[in-house]
């Protein structure tokens, strides 16, 4: 190896590759978990899922519920894809668990 290799290695890049590729990164996606109203799910049961799948606390909980029963849909929290995708099958599964018709869904916001 020559004592001037790496020069002689800059001079001949031809300019090809001089920079490089910045890593294209982007803020995930966020999914509202979002409840819909039924007339057979029991105002309790669904308090109840508020509070031991979402956290709330049962003055929130009761809230959210009586949105989502006057207004016909209530969000119940904002997540990325994967947590909010749980939370959705969580609820379904312990709905159906009971046999109430209560659905949830996912929207990306
Ligand atoms: N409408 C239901 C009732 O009167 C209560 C209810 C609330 C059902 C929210 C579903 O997501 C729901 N028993």
């Amino acid at each position: 190896m020559s004592e001037n290799q790496n020069d002689n290695e800059q001079y001949d890049s031809h300019d090809l590759a001089v920079e490089e590729a910045r890593p294209k990164l982007k803020q995930p996606s966020l999914y509202q978990v979002v409840l819909l109203n039924d007339d057979f799910t029991p105002m309790e049961f669904v308090v109840d899922i508020l509070e031991t799948i979402f956290n709330m606390e049962r003055t929130r909980a009761t809230q959210v519920m009586l949105e989502v029963h006057t207004k016909g849909k209530g969000v119940c929290g904002v997540f990325n894809y994967e947590i909010a995708e749980t939370k959705v099958a969580q609820v379904m599964g312990i709905a159906r668990q009971h046999q109430h018709p209560l659905l949830c869904t996912m929207e990306e916001t």
